[in-house]
């Protein structure tokens, strides 16, 4: 990066400093992922220079040889990758994805539901500061108290009497599998659309790691960066008697010049996921957080839910005696990276939060496994248990330092590193 050395050193120097960061620490965030050097060059190419606002073969400006080029790319294999009808990859994240789909299917003020916050659900959801929550009218369903888990039963129950347009299904705090067939009859007895959000277990789906809810939805969501590892973006899929709305709301409807470089590191990123070996990689994600599970449940540790079927687990650790916030900052200090989360019933706001989120996709990308887990659980349980005490913070930060250099990250990278 010898030109942005020269041109700006302090943002080559914070990004240089940000690839340590990425190799030093145990990365468990369920929602984040280390992208190949290939989706990184793609999206530092050239592409970033063209306006192509329309779709491949109609555009609003000339000169779109190559970003049809790749925009195809990007379809055709988002198609084969989740076995779609049709894929619009134009939109520029999650957020964005869910409201154009909203827009597609609602008019403003018409009723929808959305899986509450604090049960697993997104902000994009229908959360009352969203403009998802301001823009239609969302009514928040939430999991049963006992499992912790949606209860289909009442949510046919309540589907009849609110009687929504549209549900929303999908989430990026719920840990267990989600019966995209139920989620289908209750939509069918009331006559609602079905949107599938699927941005956290995408990469799952792909390799037959969880249903699919593809044959089911009306239109299906994801981001693109979370275990499908790719850029930082989102996609659309949906039936092809759809296509023309939901390309109509993203395009002209949502959003201007589509992000063509972000597109060119998706049409990487579809390939990579296309490969036996991103089938493994899901595969030892589902082993590792099985791993986890069980050594949290050893330690004596409440799981929301009871445990996981995916990629992520939520520790509810106001059982112990702390908040999400406290944990997360302990945590943070050895160098292990998590999210505070609430949890179901949660009596904390957000930023508090009575639970912790942890995902193993990252963590699987640097090639860890079962007894690395196990190891890691051990470790954070150490950090939790006596979170005030800073000799044991540092010793868990030398045994995170011995993880980390046995699977490093971007090496090329950071041997490269120069002195500002
Ligand atoms: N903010 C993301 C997450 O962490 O789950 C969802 O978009």
């Amino acid at each position: 990066m010898e030109e942005l050395y020269n041109t700006a050193p302090l943002v080559y120097d914070a990004i240089m400093n940000e690839a340590e960061r990425e190799h030093r620490n145990l990365e468990l965030i369920a929602s984040e992922n280390f992208v190949s050097t290939a989706v990184l060059e793609a999206m530092g190419s050239v592409m970033n220079n063209k306006y192509a606002e329309g779709y491949p073969g109609k555009r609003y400006y000339g000169g779109c040889k190559w970003m049809d080029v790749v925009e195809s790319l990007a379809i055709e294999r988002a198609k084969e990758l989740f076995n779609a009808e049709h894929a619009n990859v134009q939109p520029l994240s999650g957020v964005p994805a869910n409201l154009a789909v909203y827009d597609a299917f609602l008019d403003p003020g018409d009723k929808y539901f959305g899986l509450a916050l604090s049960h697993g659900g997104h902000l994009s959801h229908g959360y009352k500061v969203s403009f998802t929550g301001k823009i239609w009218n969302c009514i928040q369903y939430t999991v049963d108290p006992e499992t912790e888990q949606i209860n289909y039963s009442s949510l046919l129950k309540l589907s009849k009497e609110e009687k929504p347009k549209l549900i929303m299904t999908g989430a990026s705090a719920y840990p267990r599998t989600l019966h995209w067939d139920k989620f289908k009859e209750i939509c069918d007895e009331i006559g609602a659309y079905f949107v599938a959000d699927i941005a956290h277990i995408a990469g799952l789906v792909v390799a037959g790691e969880h249903p699919s809810p593809i044959p089911y939805a009306d239109a299906v969501t994801t981001t693109t960066h979370k275990t499908l590892r790719g850029p930082r973006s989102a996609i659309i899929l949906c039936k092809e008697k759809w296509a023309k709305q939901i390309d109509k709301a993203v395009f002209p409807g949502l959003q201007g010049g589509p992000h063509m470089h972000i597109i060119a590191a998706k049409a990487v990123a579809f390939k990579e996921a296309l490969s036996p070996e991103f089938k493994d990689y899901q595969h030892q994600i589902i082993l590792n957080a099985k791993a986890l599970e069980e050594e949290f449940k050893i330690l004596g540790w409440r799981l929301v839910a009871g445990g996981t079927d995916t990629h992520l687990l939520l520790i509810d650790v106001k059982s112990k005696g702390l908040t999400g916030k406290q944990a997360e900052e302990g945590l943070d200090k050895a160098n292990i990276t998590v999210n505070k989360n609430t949890i179901p019933f949660d009596k904390e706001k957000p930023f508090i939060a009575s639970g912790i989120r942890i995902g193993t996709p990252a963590l699987t990308t640097r090639g860890m496994k079962e007894d690395e887990m196990k190891k890691i659980a051990k470790l954070i349980d150490k950090v939790l248990t006596d979170i005030d005490n800073e000799k044991v913070i540092e010793e868990v930060k030398g045994e995170v330092k011995e993880l980390a250099e046995a699977f490093p990250l971007y090496a090329e990278i950071r041997k490269s590193k120069k002195g500002v």
